[in-house]
């Protein structure tokens, strides 16, 4: 009995410990998420929508040693994402938003939705790096 117990309460210890190594490992490090965008001296957020095959605003600009951070909202009825240098939204769903952190830059930048012939119709984004 007392020895079942024990085992019963070593098998809790267990999944909790699970449970808390999975929340940290997804959710402090993933430059991607459904949050509100954050807020900071560092940081420039915007907040950009998709419509008519374009982005709204199209454009933005990021002063030298600030990261940008965006908010990408997907009214749309099919999928769309945007991807910048190495920084990625992944696949946004219709009805759906992602705020991204691509990171610094210092030179301007072109960014883009990748799904096949997004980009030929408009779907393109600029950074512009000032300062
Ligand atoms: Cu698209």
């Amino acid at each position: 009995m007392q020895r079942t117990d024990s085992i019963a309460w070593g098998i809790v210890a267990v999944f909790l410990a699970a449970v808390v190594a999975v929340t940290l490992a997804f959710g402090a490090s993933d430059a991607r998420s459904n949050a509100a965008l954050p807020t900071g001296d560092d940081i420039v957020t915007a907040e950009v929508t998709i419509e008519g095959m374009h982005f709204v605003p199209n454009s933005v600009e990021v002063p030298a040693g600030k990261r940008l951070v965006l908010k990408v909202t997907n009214p749309d009825t099919q999928q769309h994402d945007l991807k910048i240098g190495s920084g990625y939204t992944g696949r946004i769903n219709p009805g759906e938003s992602v705020v991204y952190d691509f990171g610094e830059f210092t030179e301007d930048a072109q960014g883009w939705c990748t799904i096949a012939g997004h980009k030929a119709m408009g779907m393109v984004f600029t950074v512009k790096a000032t300062g």
